[in-house]
């Protein structure tokens, strides 16, 4: 089993649900995603707007201006980081690809029409995550009478529209979507229907960190209080072979999988 690889989280918002507010500034988000890089995340996943339940959406040239200062700082400070976008807009994700990232994180999966073409056009590795109906909408029906194939056939119709523009299968990855739209119960299910998803041959890419159901399974209310839960669910999903997780408290998670892993590899 390989070493899944570690996205750390840096939200440019004021008002994502874990750490909103806190990396506002330039600087504090820049030295934020440096910290992240050095405690051994490869890939730096920057984002301007959150996608929290019932979150507001942003003027995407506000979004733009949050993301493109960071990305161009992170390139500076940590040249070797991998930058992600995590972003809806095909306009924020065209000038953070101008600014160095070369990741699109889509957690719309390619709802801008304008995405998919830029995606092929620039050759850049694309995440497509499922999620019903946008932040704004996604908890008010969370019922699915397959859960594990709606997810599956809508991101393979995302792929399909990629595939059409000539985007080979390795640079596109694949993301249930923890918590988008889905009703508790539902999120251990996407992390253990890994195999599930990996078995179209694409990366997938798992981001539970902090989030409510981990809240939900053990009392704890304040999401910045999550780590061990994260950890856990982190855990859980490389288990199952997820290539990518995307988490907020990358020390923790790496130290834990150090761990696991050797156990594995005995
Ligand atoms: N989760 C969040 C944001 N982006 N991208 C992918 N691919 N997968 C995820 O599970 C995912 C994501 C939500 O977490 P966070 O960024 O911490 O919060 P917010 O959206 O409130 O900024």
């Amino acid at each position: 089993m390989r070493s899944p690889v570690l996205m750390g989280i840096v939200n440019v918002t004021p008002d994502s649900f874990s750490d909103g507010g806190r990396y506002l500034a330039t600087d504090a988000a820049v030295a934020h995603g440096a910290r992240l890089f050095a405690e051994g995340a490869a890939w730096l996943d920057v984002g301007g707007e959150s996608t929290r339940p019932g979150a507001a959406p942003v003027d995407p040239k506000d979004e733009a201006a949050r993301v493109v200062p960071v990305i161009a700082g992170l390139r500076e400070a940590v040249p070797d980081a991998v930058i992600s976008v995590d972003t809806r807009r095909a306009l924020v994700a065209e000038a953070a690809l101008d600014a160095g990232a070369s990741i699109v994180n889509d957690v719309s999966a390619l709802e801008d029409p304008g995405m998919a073409p830029l995606v092929a056009e620039r050759g850049v590795e694309v995440v497509l995550m499922h999620m019903r109906g946008d932040p704004s909408t996604m908890q008010r029906n969370t019922r699915y009478a397959d859960l594990l194939g709606e997810v599956e056939a809508h991101l393979l119709a995302r792929v399909a529209q990629l595939r059409a523009l000539g985007v080979p299968d390795h640079r596109i990855l694949l993301d249930p979507g923890v918590g988008f739209g889905k009703a508790p119960g539902d999120n251990p299910s996407l992390i253990a229907a890994v195999p599930r998803l990996k078995a179209h041959g694409h990366r997938v890419l798992i981001g539970a960190s902090r989030k409510r159901f981990i809240g939900e399974l053990t009392g704890v209310s304040t999401a910045a209080e999550r780590v061990f839960g994260s950890v856990g669910a982190a855990l859980a999903a490389a288990a199952r072979g997820a290539d990518v997780l995307r988490v907020h408290d990358v020390a923790a998670t790496r130290q834990a999988l150090a761990v696991f892993l050797a156990v594995e590899h005995a």
